[in-house]
C-alpha cells in the first residue's frame, strides 16, 4: 500500500509529547512485550521515523501503541516508538497513554483506578485518579530499578574531565552530577547540554563496551540517556534534572525513566531511603512527585522498587497521513 492514514491522539505529560497511535498498528510476531519490540525495530521501523521524525513529529516526539496483553490477568501492553527507537520503557509515555486510553474510552480497565500494563522491560502496576471525565494524575509502580556503575569518568571535549554514575530505571542512564568541570543544570543552555550529551553518550558506550546490559533481558543494553542534575528551581523540590534522549532532545517532562534510575542511584548511596517522597523537577520546573516503594532485588543485584506520579493533557485529534509519494514519507532528522 502507497497511502497510510494513521488515527493519532497527542497528549503531553508535565510538557513533554506523547503521540498515541490507534489505527494501522502492524501485528507484531513475539511472544513477550520484549520479543514484540525486536520484530517492532526490525521489521516495522518505517512507522516510527514516519511519525516521530519531522515532518509529522520533531526531535521530542514519543508515541506509543497499545497491545492486548500476554497474560489475560493484565490490562493492554505498551510498545514505546520514540525519536530514540523503541524504548525498553518509558515513564512520561506512559502517564500520557493510560490518560488518553482512560478519558478516551480506548480501554476498560478490569479494576477502576488500577491497571497492570506489560511493556518490553516488564510489567508495571498503575493507579489513576479521575475526577469526572479526566484524569487527574496517574502513578506508576516502575520496573526495579538499580544503580549499576559508581565513580566511572571520560574526558568531554567541551568540559573535560567528567565523573558520572551509571543507573537503571526502565532505560540505562549517565548521571553527571555538580563537579569541578560541570556545576548544574542552571549554568546551562539546552543547546549546550544537547551537544555535550551526544559525544559524552558516544564515548561512554564505546569505552565501557558491553558493561551496562540488564541482567534478564540482554537485549536493554548500553546507556541511552544523560541525566544531568542541578539546582532546584522551587525550594520544596527534591532535585532537579534535565534528560537528554535521541539525538536532540532534553525531556520536558522530570522523566519517568530517568527519576527511577535517579532514586536507585540514591538509595544506593544513602542519600533516599523507602517512603521518602522525592520531588523531581524537569527543565522546564514541571514536577514529578516520587517515592522509593521497597528495596528489590534485580537477579542478584540490590535494587528498588521505584513509584512515579504525574499528569497528562490531550491537546488533539490527528490524523496522520504516510503517503509514498512524498520524499519525506520516511521523516528526516536536521542534527
Ligand atoms: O519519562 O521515561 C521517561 C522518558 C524517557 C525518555 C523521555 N522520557
Amino acid at each position: 500500500m502507497d497511502k497510510h492514514i494513521f488515527q493519532c491522539i497527542d497528549a503531553h505529560t508535565c510538557g513533554n509529547p506523547v503521540r498515541l497511535i490507534l489505527s494501522e498498528k502492524p501485528k507484531l510476531k513475539g511472544d513477550s512485550m520484549s520479543e514484540k519490540r525486536l520484530d517492532f525495530i526490525k521489521n516495522h521501523d518505517w512507522i516510527r521515523k514516519s511519525l516521530m521524525f519531522e515532518p509529522r513529529g520533531h526531535d521530542m516526539m514519543s508515541g506509543a501503541m497499545i497491545y492486548p496483553p500476554k497474560n489475560p490477568e493484565n490490562d493492554f501492553s505498551i510498545l514505546f516508538l520514540e525519536t530514540s527507537g523503541c524504548l525498553p520503557m518509558c515513564g512520561h509515555g506512559t502517564i500520557g497513554v493510560v490518560t488518553i486510553a482512560i478519558e478516551e474510552n480506548i480501554i476498560t480497565p478490569k479494576i477502576e483506578g488500577a491497571l497492570k500494563i506489560e511493556v518490553p522491560a516488564g510489567t508495571i502496576e498503575i493507579k489513576y485518579d479521575k475526577k469526572g471525565d479526566k484524569v487527574n494524575w496517574v502513578e506508576i509502580k516502575n520496573v526495579d530499578s538499580y544503580l549499576a556503575a559508581e565513580k566511572l569518568s571520560i574526558i568531554s571535549d567541551n568540559l573535560g574531565h567528567i565523573n558520572f554514575d551509571v543507573s537503571y530505571g526502565g532505560n540505562f542512564y549517565a548521571i553527571i552530577e555538580p563537579q569541578e568541570n560541570y556545576n548544574g543544570l542552571e549554568n546551562y543552555k539546552a543547546e549546550q547540554l544537547i551537544s555535550y550529551s551526544r559525544e559524552i553518550r558516544h564515548k561512554i558506550n564505546k569505552n565501557y563496551l558491553n558493561k551496562f546490559i540488564h541482567p534478564l533481558d540482554n537485549s536493554i543494553r548500553d546507556v541511552s540517556h544523560i541525566l544531568w542534575t542541578g539546582s532546584v528551581i522551587d525550594s520544596e523540590s527534591s532535585s532537579r534534572n534535565a534528560v537528554f534522549y535521541g539525538d536532540k532532545a532534553i525531556d520536558r517532562s522530570p522523566c519517568g525513566t530517568g527519576s527511577s534510575a535517579r532514586m536507585a542511584q540514591l538509595f544506593s548511596q544513602n542519600k533516599l531511603k523507602v517512603d521518602d517522597i522525592f520531588v523531581h523537577e524537569s527543565y522546564i520546573g514541571s514536577k514529578f512527585i516520587c517515592r522509593i516503594e521497597k528495596s528489590s532485588k534485580i537477579h542478584n543485584i540490590d535494587g528498588i522498587s521505584p513509584v512515579i506520579r504525574g499528569w497528562a493533557k490531550i491537546h488533539g485529534y490527528n490524523k496522520i497521513i504516510v503517503d509514498k509519494d512524498d520524499p519525506f514519507h520516511n521523516g528526516f532528522q536536521v542534527i
